[in-house]
């Protein structure tokens, strides 16, 4: 494949599809080069103080990773200059963040997980950076935590950055899922996978198998099938793997298909699953349906779901096709 890097894809898009326009290819520019620095301050490790915890905790009541905070510093400071944004929201933030006076303001609200799977920062498994932009509502004048309550559907891009082995992007301006790989010694995004797609069939599924005991019975039916393997209903064997973080496990099924599972379940009732939708569900399922995959909440589909507030958590299923189907239905059967 001819190598091309990230502001050529951008304006070639621009002139094929007309779907991006100049102000969001310089904010797709700017989160991209906001990931190669998260990327270089991930990659210092021991040798440059990032790794640990602090004694705050963050909205969700979790400790927050230094990385944590440190990648939301770097998100917030190369937006907020550019004119192209018009508030920013974080997992890491109860409020939104408007962009200051000081800047001009944009059409476009971006929202982040700006550092995924902060449990394995320490112990070097890979983590990543989780963003969805949409567009401003028409009139808005002074940004408020409503005008970013829009369904995933609204969604003009959404992508993920994911530091590896590799340090790649993975980004959809909804004409299909293209991955760009970081080139160290030039410090560009150059596109590696054109036109990802999930194999609609699967042999390998995601979840947390320790809650299992918390489960639905809808959840209980379909790993219980797979677990059962050659010797039960589905009539051959599964592979799990489970990563605990969510950008790693949906780059595997983006490669190789697979479903992904964080169901709500009885452990906490109170808490639909983990997820959170507006930064971690709507912009992977995003992602996963331009791939031609599919994900729901075991309901419905999860970019039809109109948001309530700007931390709700929601349950999520998403990867092949034909699996999301299958268990989806065990949940509407069980209605
Ligand atoms: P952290 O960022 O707190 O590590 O959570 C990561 C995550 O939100 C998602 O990336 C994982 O898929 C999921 O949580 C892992 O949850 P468990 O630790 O309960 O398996």
């Amino acid at each position: 494949m001819k190598r091309i890097s990230l502001t050529q894809y951008l304006v070639e898009e621009q002139r094929q599809h007309h779907s991006i326009p100049a102000e969001l290819r310089l904010l797709i520019e700017v989160v991209g080069r906001a990931c190669k620095t998260i990327s270089h301050s991930v990659g210092k490790g021991a040798l440059g103080e990032v790794l640990g915890a602090l004694e705050s905790e963050n909205v969700q009541g979790e400790v927050q990773k230094k990385l944590d905070v440190i990648s939301n510093e770097i998100l917030l400071e190369a937006n907020e200059w550019g004119g192209h944004l018009a508030a920013m929201a974080s997992e890491e933030m109860e409020d939104i963040h408007p962009i200051p006076n000081r800047y001009p303001k944009g059409e476009y609200l971006l929202v982040f997980d700006p550092l995924d799977g902060s449990s394995n920062i320490d112990v070097n498994v890979s983590i990543g950076t989780i963003f969805s932009v949409l567009k401003a509502p028409e009139g808005m004048t002074e940004p408020t935590e409503k005008d970013f309550l829009q369904p995933g559907a609204k969604q003009v891009a959404a992508g993920y950055a994911l530091y590896g082995p590799q340090t790649l992007l993975v980004l959809t301006t909804g004409n299909g899922v293209n991955c760009f790989t970081l080139d160290r010694e030039m410090g560009s995004w150059v596109l590696t996978q054109r036109n990802m797609q999930i194999p609609a069939k699967t042999k390998e599924f995601a979840i947390n198998a320790s809650n299992q005991r918390h489960w639905h019975a809808p959840v209980q039916r379909y790993i219980g099938e797979l677990l059962a393997g050659s010797t039960g209903p589905r009539g051959t064997d599964f592979n799990m793997r489970w990563i605990a973080s969510m950008v790693a496990d949906v780059h595997r099924i983006l490669n190789r298909g697979g479903v992904f599972m964080y169901p709500a379940d009885n452990k906490d009732p109170s808490k639909p699953g983990r997820l959170r939708l507006m930064y971690e569900a709507n912009p992977m399922a995003f992602i996963v349906e331009q791939a031609g995959g599919m994900a729901t909440d075991g309901k419905k589909r999860i970019l039809d779901i109109q948001p309530e507030k700007l931390h709700q958590r929601v349950p999520v299923f998403l990867g092949s096709r034909d699996e999301v189907a299958l268990v989806t239905s065990y949940h509407q059967e069980a209605v």
